[in-house]
């Protein structure tokens, strides 16, 4: 409780300092359909042929996707808000840092705050990551497994490749001052509250163990070589690389360092499975293809996808036409740092007829994707070989 009102109030004191008039600019700019029905939650134009638009969420689609590019633009990137895109300016803006994990401890109410200009100053690094949604792939647990979860109904589209440029957390904490006895870091967006069910849950906000932010965590101020979109977390968010999406906190208001574990809904009621907080994303591959695709009939059929784990490179990807009875490799290509691998296939001679295509990868630490996923209510991991539809006509 107490931590949600002075959460916010100093979110509050916040927005009048940095929030600038983002309505009235949000309507200007928005399509008119999203902003008659109201103020958006995503700002940055969702074409129908490369989006799927779920409202607050929006999907990426695959078949939209460049082969010959291996990061994804933020313009092409999936989006998710559990409410709406803050408009936040960058030149009042600062991260507050607070919590008995530090070596002089601050209290909420009197953090010590870094400016980005600040921040900018401490070595600046960019690390490549897959970036992806815990519920991507989530429909596949209703129209593959038979068993709805609730949530979004993502197809594959939940994910991208960015590289992302910043500071990494090592060095911010380091910069300063960190008490050994620290344990847990808990990131905090500038957001609004989210409400849900009658419910006011505070801030959007998941803690990390310190182990995490002392190895490769990331204070991100942009991405591909350009300033964060506003839908992406301008002008600063948390990276946490293989990690679940939801624990890279976009519009990062602040850091709580305890010496103590922190909890919070996000990691003890919603992205959990059997009550353990999720962490470190599960394998999963997509062939770069409309659902349902039709294939013209031809000698030799080139198809492409690509393939990820939060555990790193991907060793091998396999393909099936024959759901599953025989495999044959795909030509994989390794991935840039902790990013996905292309991989491309020649379908040889294939007759016309309806078929669905398979794609199992496994990662370096030998995770290969299942048949099946086990089942969970709000549907995450869902890391079993889609059955992806195509007719050759
Ligand atoms: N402040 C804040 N951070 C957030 C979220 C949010 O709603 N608010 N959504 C999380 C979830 S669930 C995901 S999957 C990623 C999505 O990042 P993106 O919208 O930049 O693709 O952001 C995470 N960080
Ligand atoms: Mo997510």
């Amino acid at each position: 409780m107490e931590v949600t009102t002075r959460a916010t109030s100093r979110r509050t004191l916040l927005r009048s300092a940095a929030v600038i008039g983002g309505a009235l600019a949000t309507h200007a700019l928005a399509p008119l359909g999203r902003a008659l029905a109201g103020a958006p939650a995503i700002l940055k134009p969702l074409p129908a042929d490369q989006f799927v638009d779920f409202g607050t969420n929006a999907e990426m689609r695959w078949e939209s996707v460049d082969p010959r590019r291996y990061l994804t633009p933020q313009s092409r990137l999936f989006v998710r808000n559990h409410t709406a895109t803050p408009t936040i300016d960058a030149t009042t803006y600062s991260l507050a840092l607070y919590g008995d994990g530090l070596r002089h401890p601050r209290a909420a109410d009197a953090p010590l705050r870094l400016s980005l200009r600040d921040l900018k100053r401490l070595p600046r690094t960019t690390i490549v990551t897959t970036h992806e949604c815990t519920g991507n792939g989530r429909s596949f647990f209703a129209t593959q497994q038979g068993t709805p979860a609730s949530g979004t109904a993502w197809r594959l589209g939940a994910v991208g490749a960015v590289a992302w440029e910043g500071v990494r957390l090592r060095d911010v904490l380091r910069h300063v001052g960190l008490d050994p006895a620290a344990m847990s870091v808990q990131a905090t967006g500038l957001d609004a509250d989210y409400v849900t069910g009658g419910v006011d849950y505070g801030a959007i906000r998941r803690p990390f163990p310190i182990g995490k932010a002392l190895d490769d965590a990331l204070l991100a101020w942009g991405a591909n070589g350009e300033p964060l979109l506003p839908d992406h977390g301008y002008p600063l968010r948390l990276v946490l690389p293989g990690w679940v999406g939801v624990a890279s906190i976009k519009w990062l208001g602040s850091l709580e360092v305890s010496t103590t574990e922190l909890t919070s809904p996000w990691n003890t009621k919603w992205y959990t499975i059997d009550g353990v907080p999720l962490a470190e994303n599960p394998v999963r591959s997509a062939w770069e293809l409309p659902w349902g695709a039709q294939l013209e009939r031809r000698r030799r059929i080139e198809l492409t996808g690509r393939s990820w784990s939060g555990a790193g490179p991907i060793e091998r990807v396999e393909v099936s036409v024959d759901g599953g009875d025989t495999w044959a490799p795909a030509r994989v290509r390794r991935g840039r740092d902790r990013g996905w691998s292309q991989w491309s296939w020649t379908w040889s001679r294939p007759e016309a007829g309806s078929y669905e295509l398979l794609a199992r990868a496994t990662d370096r630490s030998g995770r290969t994707q299942p048949a099946l996923t086990p089942f969970n209510p709000n549907g995450y991991f869902f890391d079993a070989v889609v059955k992806h539809p195509v007719t050759v006509v």
